[in-house]
């Protein structure tokens, strides 16, 4: 078949345009970056490393250590925790001790935040995914079983023990692309360490950093972007189709609200810091985090907006669910900012109070001045005032009690 010059040049500037920019593939991690196991791992083998040391060790050296070693198939972490903490025992012995602990509790795990929402829009616009994990075919099954459905959907599933080394050498992710018939250049990896990080850039990949760790520093010279949840990912940045579901404010600012599957907690309001009202001109009515474990790990650190119930009587709220960085705490704290006036009858210490938390506003940010942070969490207000009235998540107060 003989084209017209015309013909011959546009199919050529078509094929040279697509063969430019591919869409690029999509290779992910999965522990502390689909499944929450990094929490459970640093809880069950910082457990037994204390008892082998028989309390030598402070828990903060051990966490350390821990979070070192993080992304690493079992048996290299755990002969480099033995390295770095100096240990007394065979790795083969470590691992003999931890292993089955963790395969009895793995049913525990849940998805991270915002990983089902990322896979079902990958798949939806049609780009190809894979896992590559360091961890070991024979654990995989076990993590898996109440997620049958992350499994279904991935193109490949890379497992630790199908390589001869693992994160942070290349070779994982170098399978994995080849796997999924693409070029490395052409591939954007997820990962929530260093580690993986390190062996995603190794292969000639694009890194996005979700850190599982507190060292944000320790990705500056691995990771193309680093964010702080899934929420945040920002894919058009990447080359990839950009999320459909944030909600514009449409009043001339940048602001946007992400509706998430809602979340519904209560009990008695408890005593936080006690700096909310006093230093901020901001009262928050803190819940006990212990007794929501299960729905704080469904959210990721953050700033989310919602409806309260107390006395009977339904409130807008917007707030803070995490670490405070510009406090720096060490603890994780839920707290409320009901959205009205209490005047005298404002101390509800004890009070039974309820949460549904309907949409994400922003990750928490450390500021460098206090009125910063104040005029930023007014701004939020706001944002969580003009929106809640939205039917998009103004149906989301049917779901108190
Ligand atoms: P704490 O650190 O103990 O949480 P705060 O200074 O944050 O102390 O004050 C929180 C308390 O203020 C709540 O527990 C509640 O009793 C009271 N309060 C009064 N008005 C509000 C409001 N609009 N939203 C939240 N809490 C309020
Ligand atoms: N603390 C931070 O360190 N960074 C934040 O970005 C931040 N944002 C907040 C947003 C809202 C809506 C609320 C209610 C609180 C926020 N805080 C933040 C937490 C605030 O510092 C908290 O109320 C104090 O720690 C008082 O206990
Ligand atoms: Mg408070």
């Amino acid at each position: 078949m003989l084209f017209g010059v015309q013909d011959y040049a546009s199919i050529t500037r078509r094929r040279g345009a697509a063969s430019m920019t591919p869409t690029p593939t999509v290779i992910l991690d999965l522990d502390g970056t689909l499944i929450n196991t990094e929490q459970l791992v640093d809880e069950v083998v910082g457990a037994v490393v204390r008892d082998l040391t028989e309390g030598a060790l402070a828990t903060s050296t051990i966490h350390d250590a821990l979070e070192r070693v993080r992304g690493m198939r079992p048996m290299d972490a755990t002969r480099e925790l033995i390295s770095r903490l100096s240990l007394d025992i065979a790795p083969e012995a470590l691992l003999a001790a931890t292993s089955p602990l963790l395969n009895a509790r793995w049913g525990e795990v849940q998805l991270m935040p915002g990983a089902m929402r990322l896979l079902e829009h990958l798949r939806a616009k049609g780009v190809r995914f894979g896992l590559a994990t360091s961890t070991p075919r024979e654990y995989f099954a076990l993590k898996m079983a109440s997620h049958a459905r992350v499994v279904e959907m991935m193109s490949c599933e890379i497992t630790g023990d199908l390589v001869v080394r693992g994160k942070p050498d290349p070779e994982i992710f170098e399978l994995a692309a080849k796997t999924l018939g693409a070029d490395a250049a052409a591939c954007v990896v997820i990962e929530d360490t260093p580690v993986g990080c390190e062996a995603g850039q190794s292969a000639g990949m694009r890194t996005i950093a979700v850190p599982s760790i507190r060292d944000r520093a320790a990705f500056e010279n691995c990771a193309d972007a680093v964010i702080h949840s899934l929420y945040d990912l920002d894919l058009a940045k990447f080359g990839l189709p950009a999320f459909e579901d944030w909600l514009p404010l449409d009043d001339g600012s940048a602001d946007a609200v992400l509706p998430i599957p809602p979340v519904v907690m209560r009990g008695p309001v408890v005593k936080g810091f006690g700096r909310g009202a006093k230093e901020l001109g901001i009262p928050t009515a803190n819940l006990d985090v212990a007794a929501l474990k299960f729905q704080v790990d469904s959210l990721a650190p953050g700033i989310y907006l919602g409806f309260a119930k107390l006395r009977g009587e339904i409130y807008q709220q917007v707030m803070s669910i995490g670490w405070n960085p510009f406090f720096d705490n060490a603890k994780k704290t839920i707290e409320p900012w009901l959205l009205h006036d209490f005047g005298d009858e404002g101390d509800f210490y004890g009070e039974e109070l309820e949460l549904v938390v309907s949409a994400y506003l922003r990750p928490e940010a450390d500021f460098t001045t206090l009125e910063a942070l104040i005029t930023r969490i007014h701004r939020d207000a706001e944002v969580a005032k003009t929106m809640l009235q939205r039917e998009e998540l103004k149906h989301t107060v049917k779901l108190l009690h």
